[in-house]
């Protein structure tokens, strides 16, 4: 009797949401993009995404320049997000982004602020490699009505931070310990559970400005133990950083830092990937 109370309560409040009239099971999620992603994965493509953190953007002209440069020299994504933004600039900056650049726009957010409906897609993180509660589910559901209401392709992604040489902002705001750069079957293993717990996508990071990119031989066990596509980025200043990184089985690089300093660097990176 008082399992049948529990479940009724539970079933109610599951399906219905304050502020959505409608079961969330009766709406179906898109995929277009990671349609896109998988396909591009499974065709031995390889993709370059620009990441553009709103707190790190100088002017709009630098902005609207730098879309530019991605449209010119043929990169695929752009990445918007950041740890921390402190100059209120997140919705603008995907404003001009979709005004000046007709390339996918995907959030990769630090914090559940970070939801814009103008963008393509959101990487909806779970933070794998760190064993705070918050960032494995409590976040998500209070972002997953927001995330619904606003209509936008959700990516359920297995975020794992590696150690890159020195604390990164993603570290030490998330509060979680990263891999060790030379243990790779922790990564492995963790980007497997991640798989099985029906992660679309794995994201190992090394943390903006990390003094060393994630090794070859760590994407390398990741990959073998994946069929998911898999993002790495984090410390990526070169293309040849870019190409052995994709040559150890990245499908999609991403770059940040080193994009902002010179966005020249586009053509080589997408050059060296290819
Ligand atoms: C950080 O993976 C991204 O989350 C990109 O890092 O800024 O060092 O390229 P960089």
């Amino acid at each position: 009797m008082i399992c049948c109370c529990f479940q009724k309560y539970s079933f109610k409040n599951l399906l219905f949401v304050e502020g959505l009239t409608s079961p969330i099971a009766k709406t179906t999620l898109k995929r277009n993009l990671i349609n896109h992603i998988l396909a591009n994965a499974a065709a031995g493509k390889k993709q370059l995404a620009v990441l553009i953190d709103p707190d790190s953007v100088s002017s709009e002209q630098d902005l609207v320049n730098t879309c530019e440069a991605c449209n010119k020299s043929g990169a695929d994504l752009i990445l918007v997000g950041g740890s921390l933004i402190t100059n209120g600039f997140f919705d603008k900056c995907i404003s001009i982004i979709k005004k000046h650049s007709s390339l996918p726009v995907i959030i990769f957010p630090g914090n559940i602020m970070q939801v814009n409906p103008e963008a393509d897609a959101i990487l909806f993180l779970s933070l794998i490699s760190g064993r705070n509660p918050d960032l494995l589910i409590g976040k998500h559901v209070l972002a997953a009505p927001v995330l619904k209401k606003s209509g936008i392709e959700v990516i359920p992604t297995g975020y794992i931070i590696v150690d890159g040489g020195r604390i990164t902002s993603v570290s030490y705001m998330s509060n979680t310990t990263p891999i060790p750069s030379d243990k790779a079957a922790i990564a492995a293993t963790t980007a497997l559970a991640g798989e099985m717990l029906g992660l679309q996508s794995i994201y190992m990071d090394a943390g903006s400005g990390a003094l060393q990119p994630i090794s070859t031989e760590m994407i390398q066990a990741v990959k073998q133990n994946i069929s998911v596509p898999l993002f790495v980025g984090g410390g990526i200043r070169t293309p040849e950083q870019a190409k052995a990184a994709c040559m150890a089985g990245a499908d999609i690089v991403v770059v940040g830092n080193a994009i902002e300093k010179n966005p020249e660097l586009i053509p080589s990176l997408k050059a060296a990937i290819q």
